[in-house]
């Protein structure tokens, strides 16, 4: 692991100032008095305890956060690399989860760059399981802000919001007070949390669920192709793409951090008692409130073993599943919207990550010696006029160059301007007939695990006016790695969409009929979603 140097400064800086500070009013001034509060307050003062309502979704809560957290660490794993620039060129990382240096002297994948994830903290686990770990992670997403929209509304739905809102700002000067004693290791006497919250603890509770939730719930799609090409000043909100995909990890650190404290908190501060509060609902020290706490506990340890096992065992059952709930909340909000973000040519990338491997077959390299002279692309399928064309027939239809971002599912981007045929063009030619709903596209090259890549696509994106088929690359012929003689650009899709290398396209009625009839080569394989706008 490594983390630039400015970056860790900052970190110091950012913990290190107020503890010193901290340190440095207790020194001098001795430890500032803390607002008294009664420990018993009338009943006739709203509000107190801690409804049902409120024990549930604070349980739910913890067990989604830790699957989005396992999952979401799994997703890093697999571009282990962090970035404040967009082109994610190797070297300029803030923080890296390798020890790789990306050799320059041969050719080096962006899948080569994957780490091994224990899994014990990953869901799945094990190396390159992004397919599985975004399943889980947009199951549980939904979940998650479902769970959270009840949290809030019940909240301003029943007055419990007052002890979480502070409604003075001089909650900031009591909070200071509360922490100059916690980071000097005093404890402050406490308020009952029953009835009340110190204004530190009232402090962290309001910027996790007003603060932290709702960024981790907006950067979270400033990664998503699909809405970053649609509305290119989504992302700049953050600054960039790649500043989103930091910010989204940021705020998984600080999730983490306020769980650690909030615990620790939780056990220094009247463990009993504080079990009792937000298990039970009631205000009493018996033990009975952390014994079924623990019971909670030992439920959310066997259901994160219990996906960890699902998605070794049963994957396609997971993989099926997701489909049934997470793409028609994609469909609805996601793939609808048309790609139309461009770039400028100054914003080109200097570094491309490449991924795939480059075909070995004598086919391919036979034409690619003849600079794909003899290349012919064949369309067939469910098509009015079937044609083959060669590379020179391609380039007298049409050409469209785009300036674009694009996003692999690994978590890269880089920008680059691409020229070709669109898609539309084609399609306009060969007359799809009426039942043909999907093309598929058929590589020359081999998937990571052997057999012939391809993947599906409705007709509505290749429709799009940005989908390509690309035969230059930043104003060249496609280079070897970057799929010669013909490559697919759909924008709104993540990179595993975009066949490299292509040989043939088939028109048909429904994905189901190629492959394993999941969508694509690591859709089959890999267990990726078919629709890929995230
Ligand atoms: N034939 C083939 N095409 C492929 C792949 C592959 O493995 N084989 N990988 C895909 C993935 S995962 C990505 S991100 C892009 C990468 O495109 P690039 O190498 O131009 O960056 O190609 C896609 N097309
Ligand atoms: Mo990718």
């Amino acid at each position: 692991m490594r983390i630039r140097r400015t970056a860790l400064l900052l970190l110091i800086l950012l913990i290190g100032f107020p503890v010193a500070a901290a340190y440095l009013q207790w020194a001098v001034f001795g430890l500032p008095p803390v607002p008294a509060s009664p420990q018993v307050v009338s009943e006739a003062a709203t509000p107190h305890g801690f409804p049902a309502w409120l024990r549930i979704t604070h349980y739910v809560n913890f067990l989604f956060l830790i699957l989005l957290v396992r999952s979401g660490l799994q997703i890093l794993l697999d571009h282990p690399r962090l970035y404040w620039n967009v082109h994610c060129t190797p070297g300029t990382e803030w923080l890296r989860l390798t020890p790789i240096d990306v050799p320059k002297d041969r050719v080096w994948t962006a899948n080569d760059d994957n780490r091994y994830l224990s899994p014990w903290i990953g869901l799945p686990g094990y190396r390159h399981t992004v397919g599985m770990a975004r399943h889980w992670h947009f199951l549980s997403v939904l979940f998650w802000v479902g769970n959270g929209l009840v949290f809030v509304a019940l909240l301003f739905g029943t007055g419990q919001w007052r002890r979480l809102v502070p409604t003075s700002w001089s909650v900031v000067h009591d909070a200071w007070a509360v922490f100059v004693h916690y980071a000097t290791f005093h404890l402050p006497p406490e308020p009952n949390g029953f009835y009340r919250y110190n204004a530190l603890q009232q402090l962290s509770y309001f910027a996790v669920v007003f603060l932290l939730a709702p960024l981790a719930i907006l950067t979270g799609p400033s990664m998503s192709p699909a809405l970053t090409n649609r509305f290119a000043w989504y992302p700049k909100l953050a600054g960039n793409r790649q500043i989103g995909r930091s910010l989204h990890f940021l705020i998984m650190c600080a999730f983490v951090a306020f769980l650690i404290g909030h615990v620790t908190m939780v056990a220094l501060t009247g463990l009993m008692r504080n079990m009792n509060h937000i298990v039970r609902g009631t205000d009493d020290t018996g033990p009975l409130g952390l014994y079924l706490g623990l019971v909670g506990l030992g439920v959310v340890v066997a259901l994160n073993a219990l996906a960890n096992g699902m998605s070794w065992w049963y994957p396609r059952t997971i993989q099926h599943i997701a489909r049934a709930i997470v793409t028609p909340v994609m469909e609805l909000l996601l793939n609808r919207a048309v790609p139309v973000a461009e770039f400028r040519r100054e914003d080109i990338s200097p570094f491309f990550w490449p991924n795939g491997k480059v075909p070995t077959s004598d086919e391919w390299t036979t034409l690619a010696a003849h600079d794909f002279r003899d290349y012919r692309l064949r369309v067939s399928g469910l098509v009015e006029n079937p044609v083959e064309l060669s590379l020179d027939e391609i380039r007298a239809m049409g050409k469209k160059t785009q300036i674009t971002l694009h996003h692999c599912i690994q978590g890269w981007s880089g920008i680059a301007e691409w020229g070709g045929l669109p898609m539309a063009e084609l399609i306009k030619l060969v007359r799809p007939k009426p039942e043909a709903r999907v093309a598929a596209f058929y590589s020359f090259g081999e998937g990571l695990g052997g057999g012939q890549y391809y993947d599906c696509h409705s007709l509505e994106n290749l429709m799009h006016p940005q989908t390509l088929l690309a035969y230059e690359m930043n104003g060249k012929p496609l280079k070897t790695l970057y799929g010669p003689p013909l490559r697919l650009r759909v924008e709104n899709q993540l990179g595993f969409k975009m066949v490299k290398w292509i040989r043939e396209i088939e028109f048909c009625e429904s994905h189901k009929a190629f492959g394993e009839g999941e969508g694509g080569y690591d859709e089959d394989h890999q267990y990726f979603g078919e629709l890929a706008n995230i």
